[in-house]
């Protein structure tokens, strides 16, 4: 099972005739709302801070892009940008999860990145285009990779996170307060040298089945290779891992992944599935902007029936 590589990638450049989406745009959200494909994008301009771009498509493939970011850095938490953006509606309100990374360390020391620091940051818009930042979901350590559930969950707003080095799954009432006894790890690294032995975070909002939540993940081996993979979680109890097949689905293969910003990454923030089709967006090599397609259909079975 391999994700299949659109000819027409990559699908979004960056502009050199723009100041802030200068040299890289990569690890987009997309969802599927209203008829269109409605992109918001991590981008580096010429002062390599993070802003997040917008752009929309009618096919999932040709984009037009807005002129002006439309979220920037406030503040010390978020002065060296917002990053990896993942969006999803619940009840008609749309909500980003975003990276903010900032000056200051959260903590504890092995989670350090870059000498920065990183807080699992969530905003809400009514429209895709205005958004309000409500805080983050944990405080006082370094934490990411995080994004909301489509649905509630008994009542609840579902999401996961990465506390170093686990992925977790928290629950909170009005997607405000997280609290600590609402949440659980659910996997890690995966045991050996293999391709999800040394990171894992979550992509895209989850997928929903009727055999369970079909989650896709990215993983990094000791070579820092990011590819993806997927595994299936309870349907009631997301914290529940039903199946984790051991093959990747997707990796570096095309010069633009191998080379760029950053060697040898795919690394997704979304995977929309419209008519049966998943659209898994990603970033090549932290430059350039691909897509992979699979059916719905196989990827469930190979979660199911994969070793
Ligand atoms: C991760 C994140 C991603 C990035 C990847 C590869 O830790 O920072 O935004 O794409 O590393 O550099």
């Amino acid at each position: 099972m391999k994700l299949a590589r659109h000819p027409a990638n990559p699908i979004l450049l960056p502009d050199p005739t723009s100041s802030w989406e200068t040299y890289n745009v990569f690890n987009p959200s997309v969802i599927f709302h209203n008829g269109l494909f409605h992109m918001h994008y991590r981008a580096q301009g010429l002062d390599w801070v993070s802003r997040i771009g917008y752009a929309v498509s009618e096919d999932g493939v040709h984009w037009n892009r807005l002129r002006q970011p439309l979220l920037e850095p406030q503040d010390n938490t978020d002065s060296r940008g917002v990053e990896d953006p993942r969006v999803v509606e619940i009840d008609g309100v749309f909500y980003m999860a975003y990276t903010a990374y900032g000056r200051e360390f959260h903590g504890p020391p092995e989670t350090a990145v870059r000498g920065g620091g990183i807080l699992p940051m969530i905003a809400r818009s009514h429209n895709l285009i205005t958004w309000e930042r409500l805080g983050s979901i944990v405080s006082g350590e370094d934490n990411k990779d995080h994004v909301f559930f489509p649905r509630k969950i008994a009542g609840r707003f579902a999401a996961f996170h990465r506390r170093h080095p686990d992925v977790w799954f928290a629950t909170s009432n009005d997607l405000i307060t997280w609290r600590e006894e609402d949440m659980a790890p659910i996997f890690g690294p995966r045991p050996g040298d293999g391709w999800d032995s040394q990171k894992v975070g979550a992509n895209g909002a989850p997928i929903e089945t009727e055999y369970g939540w079909l989650m896709l993940y990215h993983g990094v081996d000791q070579d820092k290779i990011y590819r993806l993979g997927v595994c299936l979680l309870d349907l009631e109890d997301p914290s529940q891992v039903i199946r984790r097949p051991a093959a990747p689905i997707f990796w570096p293969e095309e010069l633009w992944e191998l080379r760029g910003d950053v060697p040898n990454v795919v690394f997704s923030c979304a995977n929309p599935v419209v008519e049966g089709t998943i659209y898994v967006y990603y970033g090549g090599g932290d430059h350039v902007i691909g897509l992979a397609t699979c059916s719905l259909d196989n990827l469930l079975d190979f979660a199911l029936h994969a070793h």
